[in-house]
């Protein structure tokens, strides 16, 4: 049985967060749901897959720690690659500090998250304060959150009274959290949340399974249709394969006639 859901078109006006109502206007527009994560080991693959992938995608998602260099040339080209193909950029930071060190972390160092990452994430934790930190930062720039609900690991510490009190959290601070990384929101103990917010699930590949470290796979029916997520997050199911566009294009049509499905 799936669930029902409210297409992602009425879901636009009723989304708080710019960046919510713009990623909801970019997968309207594409017909996407698929987010690609780029897991690879240097900027020059990372730029090709962007450019490879940009097409069928709603979003990118990077890694940029993983980096041996960073600088805003680097940030500048992956803006442009987000233009030209119509994606945005999510560094998937995943923030843990107390609201006072992630303001520098997010807008600071290196990386300068803020001034070319649409979307990144953080843990709820440390408690609201992090929101605020990244808010005072993100906000300005129409920047939007993803609170991380849920994860896909085994074994993870996210789930139950933690995992709704990330939901209660979500909907008092909606100017600026976009949504949550989550897996099961169709279980939630007090429910999945208001329609403007977006559900991303990583742990996604055709064939379900998982990998030595960890990670746990579900198919992009199960995730979308059965789970109720909206966009799936997908990794090495695309990289790894020996022609990643055909990958995405094939990721992008099972995650589409899941949302279909589920409609
Ligand atoms: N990722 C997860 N699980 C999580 C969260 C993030 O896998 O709970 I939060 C990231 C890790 C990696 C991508 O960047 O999503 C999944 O990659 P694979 O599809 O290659 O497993």
């Amino acid at each position: 049985k799936t669930m029902e859901r409210l297409p992602f078109e009425k879901r636009i006006p009723l989304a708080k967060n710019a960046m919510a109502k713009r990623c909801l206007e970019v997968m309207v527009r594409k017909q996407t749901n698929l987010c690609v994560a780029a897991d690879v080991d240097t900027v020059e693959e990372m730029l090709e897959l962007a450019d490879k992938v940009g097409p069928y995608i709603c979003v990118f998602k990077t890694h940029v720690d993983i980096f041996d260099r960073w600088d805003n040339n680097i940030a500048a080209t992956l803006t442009e690659l987000a233009n030209k193909h119509d994606f945005l950029i999510f560094e998937d930071r995943k923030f843990a500090d107390i609201g006072n060190t992630v303001v520098s972390q997010y807008g600071g160092g290196i990386y300068k998250i803020a001034d070319w990452s649409h979307i990144t994430n953080a843990h709820l934790l440390p408690g609201p304060g992090i929101i605020d930190g990244l808010k005072t930062v993100g906000l300005p720039k129409d920047r939007g959150l993803l609170l991380l609900a849920e994860m896909s690991s085994k074994g993870t510490l996210a789930v139950g009274a933690y995992t709704a009190a990330v939901a209660e959290a979500a909907e008092q601070h909606s100017d600026f959290v976009m949504g949550f990384i989550s897996i099961n929101p169709a279980s939630w103990i007090g429910g999945p949340g208001s329609p403007g917010l977006l559900h991303m699930t990583p742990g996604v590949q055709l064939a379900a399974g998982g990998d030595a470290l960890g990670q746990q796979y579900n198919t992009p029916m199960n995730a979308v249709a059965v789970r109720g997520s909206d966009v799936i997050v997908v990794g090495r199911g695309v990289i790894m394969a020996a022609d990643p566009a055909a990958a995405a294009k094939q990721y992008r049509d099972a995650g589409w006639a899941a949302y279909k499905a589920s409609l």
